[in-house]
């Protein structure tokens, strides 16, 4: 029997989506090009510039570096692999607790010691915190713009003055905020602080194909700390932490953002934001606490039993640390399914009250 995809129709944890129609279609004609060999495969190197030059564009930079990495734990890595080597020694990093978990791997891999700064009462970043634990082995400072629980904000500004008082990097892990908060009043971005390097994932909320996650660098030495001489091949030498990589991650990234930027991708956002406000009131009427969305993500206080029968209605669901139900409005979270789905909650809820 040929083996079929899941359909998205009940997906609402995810943080990737159904690729663009465009991206989709580039990827398969891209099956088979290789942009680590871009001596060979000279069109999607091509491409890979056009997205990198675009990211910079959608993140207030001109003439970035970077590339399409396979996603978000690859340029977190690579970002803490610049600062290291920028800095020597033995050096640490200081992010706040909201941090992605690829920063542990990444710091594991490095042998760097990972720093975790409490948040404030609104799950960003403590300032304050991250002060108190920077020194003058600080290689890097990380803020996080969209963060995977509750999609919050860091406040980027703030941390990059305490970044320079050590004199480390800062890092901005936009990996899912990056294609929505251009569309927002927040300080976020290259051109609102002195941002070193940033993670931007077109797989995420930039509707590309899987793997296309995104590694800026404010200029080309930052990201020459990472260069190594490859002798054989027609191009000298290679930053990025893969050899061979996808050919269609990258050109699908380039046709979305082709398609999407920026219109699509305010539309977009406009239509999540709305779906996710919708969602946290309908569950605040249900009597959960609800986290007041800030980007299209809703975490809810829902009890393990009727997050379970929730599960097994079908609904792919995943919980925050804090055991909270989260629901990320992607792309494909339509209102209907949001309605769908808050009727399943009302029904799961009755039968409780029946059962109890
Ligand atoms: N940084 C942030 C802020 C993230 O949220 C994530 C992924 C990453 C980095 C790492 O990105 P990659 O997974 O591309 O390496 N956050 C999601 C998570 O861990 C990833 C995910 C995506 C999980 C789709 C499930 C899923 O269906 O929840």
């Amino acid at each position: 029997m040929r083996a079929e995809p899941q359909d998205f129709g009940r997906v609402l944890s995810s943080m990737c989506t159904e690729p663009h129609p465009a991206a989709r279609e580039a990827a398969e004609r891209f099956l088979a090009t290789n942009p680590g060999d871009p001596g060979t495969y000279e069109t999607v190197s091509e491409l890979e510039q056009q997205v990198v030059d675009a990211l910079g564009t959608i993140t207030g930079v001109d003439d970035p570096a970077g590339y399409v990495a396979s996603g978000g734990t690859e340029a977190n890595i690579q970002a803490l692999r610049v600062a290291r080597n920028v800095a020597g020694g033995a050096p640490n990093v200081v992010a706040p607790e909201s941090v992605h978990f690829s920063f542990q791997k990444a710091a594991g891999l490095l042998d760097v010691d990972l720093r975790l700064a409490p948040l404030d009462d609104d799950y960003r970043a403590d300032v304050a915190a991250v002060r108190d634990l920077v020194d003058d082995e600080t290689a890097l400072v990380v803020g996080v713009a969209g963060t995977t629980e509750y999609g919050r904000v860091d406040p980027i500004p703030a941390l990059g003055r305490v970044a320079g008082e050590v004199d480390a990097l800062l890092h901005v892990d936009a990996a899912w905020g990056g294609f929505a908060l251009p569309f927002t009043d927040r300080e976020w971005n290259f051109s609102h602080a002195p941002v070193d390097t940033m993670t931007i994932d077109p797989h995420k909320l930039g509707q590309a194909a899987i793997p296309a996650g995104g590694f800026l660098a404010r200029d080309d030495a930052l990201l020459d700390a990472l260069a190594v001489d490859t002798p054989y091949l027609e191009s000298t030498k290679q930053a990025t932490l893969t050899g061979t990589r996808s050919g269609a991650g990258v050109a699908s990234a380039a046709a979305a953002i082709e398609e999407l930027w920026p219109d699509g991708y305010r539309e977009q956002y406009e239509r999540s934001l709305a779906n996710a406000e919708w969602l946290a009131d309908a569950l605040e009427d249900c009597g959960y606490d609800v986290v007041d969305p800030e980007l299209p993500l809703v975490s809810a206080d829902v009890p393990t039993p009727e997050f379970e029968a929730l599960r097994d209605a079908g609904w792919k669901l995943s919980r925050t640390g804090d055991d909270e139900l989260r629901v990320v409005c992607m792309p494909h979270v339509t209102r209907e399914m949001l309605e769908a789905f808050v009727d399943d909650v009302n029904a799961v809820r009755q039968q409780r009250n029946v059962n109890t």
